[in-house]
């Protein structure tokens, strides 16, 4: 009778969700064991059960890290007890799914052995009916170190690759960056479920289509479904805004998995545009399928673009921009890794935070580099959001891979899992194979140092092509057809002349090879997919890992406190081997070198924001030779020296300031070429525009020698001249040139030029005031500066957020009104604030 029943009544798919009642225990491994298990969290990993059990120290305090090797090195154990619920047991499809599993894992459902998984970035899926059975069920999932079973594979190989963790399927920077630390994480770290079902279920849904500008916009909305029997499916589309339908149809299903297309229109389409450009307008389509009483739904958001990749000969070489629904867009972004090397305690809130510090530097695009994870739906719904194009590399970076079947037929698998999961974001621009393995193969002298036979090396090339220019690019043309395919980032390595005139280039010059920030303005790529410069994290992150003595006594008349460094600690948060000596290095050719530790952290990031602000101005003003800027490198992954700007709280470093002014869509720079200083204006918007030009020489006290103020009339996606006078340099150490750009009484970009590098200049006191008031939408700061103030820099400690504008110059008897995100009121920040120029850090 209750089958019966059953049969009678509408079955759809049912989800339960198995996070709670982990444990987690250490199964064999080195010195530092764990007796028992211990409460897990689940998605998690184990070094934050282990912190949130108490057993162990902060990962990321001190120089913690060396110790924690062990946790990476041991094999762990997660279990847990689950009763089904009936609605789950009596369905005839029930499959256990783990999003994801980090990484070597054994998964036993009641003792018996379920699944073996060997890749973090793959969703697992596997049948457990007759596994599974009332009351309750025990799963245990036991997690193998990754470095015994690369050992393992490299010795089975005839030569060695680059770095051994090529041999797994991991976020590559878990063995350790150049900014990040060595955590071999283990763990379930994305959700886990029962999903049961009857008849059918869908698997995946893409919305296609040809074209963008008809009325109804045809789409070809592809599905794949996976039917449990021979069958006749019925389809239904519905338009979740307006509720409507917008087909119907049927289609015969076989047992297995089916792929059908149902044609639709979409009626008045509107386009989603990067962001400044057009608003982000997102659909979103329900597809119900029925059969036989048993019923599954899905829900997709999609967006209506047309992305091209454009690469023509053209006369420098080889033009690469993206054009979006018909126009060029310049690429203004930065360069993402994880946000955490505990992945799964970036919430929600943290993924907002950094994608709204993204949209408000005026930035349109981040590349998410190929050593960390595809990221999840969280990411890309943001960019989608905020107009932010992704530039999505593969999960593969700085190293070469073997290319046995069983490798091929995993990194197959990861790809159809996450480009399929991804395709439908339209901020998803472009897929790149890897990051730098084209280039290291072609430029780091692998093949000498690891002693390559020509049939080693041409065995490690053919795999290199099997993966990056077979498998990879034949799963997007089936899972995302249409997206731009590119093999390797960048195309050809720095050293080379063919860098600069075609396809994206990382110009390393400066840092790693030590040239002047000058050289940016000779550099110069079609896309400068990466470069960059490191500067120290804010005060308050430093002190948050111990890498000072905040014990220390104010010494007298010092400004604010005198925190001694602890070099060790700051030594094991800086990753680079020569970081700490070249931002030194470079700080001496420019700066005085503060001797005050905190003097010496704010000089630092002054440093790497203006340096790199001349790659950020030369790309722009090159526009359209150069057609995107992407430094390196966004946001961190721990509290470090790194090349980021936000640093692993969100905190906004000076680069990050810089960014946003540079990122302007319309900016001024003024530049100097020989003795002519010229003023350029660069204007992103399709339209052109009219504002006013202000200009003057100056003396630092504000005595002007020269004022000009005129009309300029800018080009729509245009770089002009709009401003010019000789000016020798050694006649004019003693002066500077201001510029702002004005329209409707308002500020839209300034510039600042010097004729010697700050530590030549003779800095007055600036006498710096300021005034705090309550203002409508938060509290109001009016900073005065009475003469020229070099980088003046707003500080609060211990309040979250970050001002309007941040380390920047003012001229004699400028007035500048900010406003602080974070919230608080006006006395609660007036009792923070400290403010300062570059003037208080000399001796
Ligand atoms: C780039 C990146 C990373 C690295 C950075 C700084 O090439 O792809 O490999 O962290 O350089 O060295």
């Amino acid at each position: 009778m209750a089958v019966t029943l059953a049969a009678c009544q509408p079955s759809h798919p049912e989800k339960q969700s198995l996070e709670d009642g982990w444990t987690v225990e250490q199964l064999g491994g080195s010195e530092a064991a764990i007796a028992g298990p211990v409460t897990a969290s689940v998605p998690g990993s184990i070094h934050l059960d282990l912190l949130g059990n108490g057993l162990i120290d902060d990962p990321f305090f001190g120089t913690n890290e060396y110790d924690l090797q062990w946790i990476g090195e041991s094999s762990w154990a997660n279990s847990a007890m689950f009763i089904p619920g009936p609605g789950i047991l009596a369905k005839e499809n029930i499959e256990l799914v783990f999003e994801g599993l980090d990484t070597y894992a054994r998964v036993y459902l009641n003792d018996s052995l379920i699944l073996e998984a060997d890749n973090m970035f793959r969703t697992w899926r596997t049948g457990v009916q007759g596994l599974l059975h009332s009351g309750e069920n025990r799963l245990m999932v036991v997690f193998s170190p990754p470095g015994d079973i690369n050992k393992q594979k490299a010795a089975a190989l005839p030569y060695p690759l680059p770095d051994d963790r090529a041999f797994t399927r991991k976020a590559p920077y878990q063995f350790g960056w150049d900014w990040g630390p060595e955590y071999v994480t283990c763990g379930i770290w994305k959700p886990v479920y029962l999903h049961a079902w009857d008849g059918l279920r869908i698997e995946r849904v893409h919305v296609e289509y040809a074209s963008i500008d008809e009325d109804p916009l045809p789409l070809l909305v592809h599905a794949d479904i996976r039917s449990s029997r021979d069958q006749t499916v019925r389809l239904r589309l519905f338009d979740d805004s307006s509720g409507s339908k917008v087909a119907s149809g049927k289609a015969e299903m076989k047992k297995g998995l089916n792929t059908v297309t149902i044609p639709a229109g979409l009626e008045d389409p509107e386009l989603w545009w990067p962001a400044e450009l057009g608003q982000q307008k997102m659909y979103t389509l329900r597809l119900r399928a029925a059969a036989g009483g048993n019923s599954d739904e899905a829900v997709v958001r999609y967006g209506i673009r047309e992305v091209k990749l454009i690469r023509e000969p053209d006369e420098y070489g080889e033009s690469f921009f993206f054009s979006v629904n018909g126009l060029p867009v310049f690429a203004k972004g930065a360069n993402y890794i994880p946000q955490d090397n505990f992945l799964s305690r970036v919430d929600t809130a943290r993924y907002e935070r950094l994608l709204h510090s993204v949209a408000g530097a005026n930035m349109n695009m981040l590349r998410v580099w190929g050593g960390g994870i595809y990221e999840n739906d969280l990411f890309y719904d943001l960019c989608d959001e905020h107009g932010i194009m992704v530039w999505q590399d593969f999960m593969f970076a700085c190293n070469m891979y073997p290319g046995d079947e069983d490798f091929l037929y995993n990194v197959q698998r990861e790809a159809v899992d996450n480009v399929s999961r991804i395709a439908n974001h339209p901020s998803v621009v472009i897929w790149c194979g890897n990051n730098e393995v084209d280039e290291g193969w072609h430029n780091w002298g692998w093949q000498k140092q690891l002693g390559y036979s020509p049939e080693d090396s041409t065995k490690i090339w053919n795999d290199y092509l099997e993966i990056f220019e077979g498998i990879l690019p034949e799963v997007v043309n089936l899972y995302d057809p249409g997206t731009a395919y590119h093999p390797s980032s960048p195309m050809t390595g720095w050293g080379r002349d063919k860098a600069y005139t075609q396809g994206d280039v990382h110009y390393w010059g400066v840092w790693w090879g030590e040239e002047p920030f000058d050289m940016y303005r000779y550099k110069i790529g079609r896309f400068v997919s990466e470069y960059g410069f490191q500067g120290m994290p804010p005060l308050e992150t430093i002190e948050s890992f111990g890498g000072v003595d905040t014990r220390a006594k104010p010494v007298p008349g010092g400004v604010g406190r005198s925190l001694v460094p602890r070099p060790e600690i700051l030594e094991s948060h800086q990753k680079h081997p020569r970081g700490t000596e070249l931002i030194r290095k470079y700080m001496e050719r420019e700066f005085n070198v503060p001797e005050k530790f905190v003097d010496y952290v704010y000089i630092s990031q002054v440093l790497q924001a203006e340096g790199m602000g001349q790659a950020f101005y030369t790309h722009r003003i090159a526009r359209p030779w150069c057609m995107g800027t992407l430094y390196w490198q966004l946001n961190d992954c721990w509290p470090v020296t790194s090349w980021s700007g936000l640093d692993y709280y969100g905190r906004w470093k000076a680069l990050h300031y810089h960014v946003k002014r540079a990122y302007e869509p319309v900016m001024i720079r003024a530049v100097l070429v020989d003795s002519l200083l010229a003023v350029i204006a660069v204007n992103d918007h399709p339209e052109g525009m009219k504002a006013i030009l202000e200009s003057s020489m100056q003396y630092f006290d504000g005595r002007r020698i020269m004022h000009d103020e005129r009309e300029v009339e800018l080009l729509p996606q245009g770089t002009q001249q709009v401003f010019s006078l000789p000016a020798a340099k050694d006649t004019c150490q003693d002066l500077l040139f201001v510029a702002r750009l004005l329209m409707d009484g308002e500020e839209l970009s300034n510039t600042f030029l010097y004729f010697s590098p700050t530590k030549n200049l003779d800095l007055p006191d600036p006498e710096l005031s300021w005034d705090i008031r309550e203002g409508t939408g938060g509290p109001v700061i009016i900073v005065e500066a009475r003469r020229l103030a070099r980088q003046v820099f707003l500080e609060v400690k211990g309040l979250e957020g970050h001002f309007s504008d941040n380390f920047f110059d003012m001229a004699a008897g400028e007035k500048r009104t900010l406003t602080f995100s974070g919230n608080v009121n006006a006395s609660v920040l007036a009792e923070k604030l400290t403010i300062k120029s570059i003037y208080d850090t000399l001796e």
